[in-house]
């Protein structure tokens, strides 16, 4: 069982798109675990995006991802972390596959309507930052106890 973190990102918000991304999480067997909407301001964009500090991008993706809110949630499931990047696609949307979520809304790359963490433990790092423990909804999705049976 992992945990991830998914952000519907401003432009995400702006065209109406949150119920399209949480719809094709939860379609998809996934567990919303935490969810909430805030501001982030430039302190918190600076930890989240610090491997990116010094890109060419960089001051050009703070400005945006703190311009209005986001929308964040903690995905839970099975394989979760590589699952939710498989449902985002690629960072580019023109290459993003037809079917995930950059593939079918997004158009440029920093605006690409979503951001899912790369690996367990980006995961992890990321999901202190917007969530507290007790923020993490420890409820049991009944109908897909069977996943957990087989694997
Ligand atoms: P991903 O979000 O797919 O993990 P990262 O971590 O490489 O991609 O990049 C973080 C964010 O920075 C991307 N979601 C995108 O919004 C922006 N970004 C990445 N590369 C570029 C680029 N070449 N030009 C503009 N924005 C970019």
């Amino acid at each position: 069982m992992e945990r991830t973190l998914c952000l519907v990102k401003p432009d995400g918000v702006q065209r109406g798109l949150v119920g399209e991304v949480i719809s094709r999480l939860e379609k998809k067997g996934l567990k919303i675990a935490g969810l909430k909407m805030l501001m982030i301001d430039h302190a918190l964009a600076a930890v989240h995006y610090e491997a990116h500090v010094g890109k060419h991008f960089y001051p050009a993706l703070v400005d945006h991802i703190t311009s209005a809110p986001v929308v964040a949630l903690a995905v839970e499931g099975y394989r979760a972390v590589a699952t939710v990047r498989s449902l985002i696609g690629n960072t580019d949307p023109a290459i993003a596959a037809t079917g995930t979520i950059r593939g079918d809304f997004g158009l440029a790359m920093s605006r690409n309507i979503v951001h899912a963490a790369d690996s367990v433990e980006a995961a992890a790092r990321e999901l202190a930052l917007y969530f507290s423990p007790a923020e993490l909804m420890p409820y049991q999705q009944a109908l897909f106890g069977w996943i957990f049976r087989e694997n």
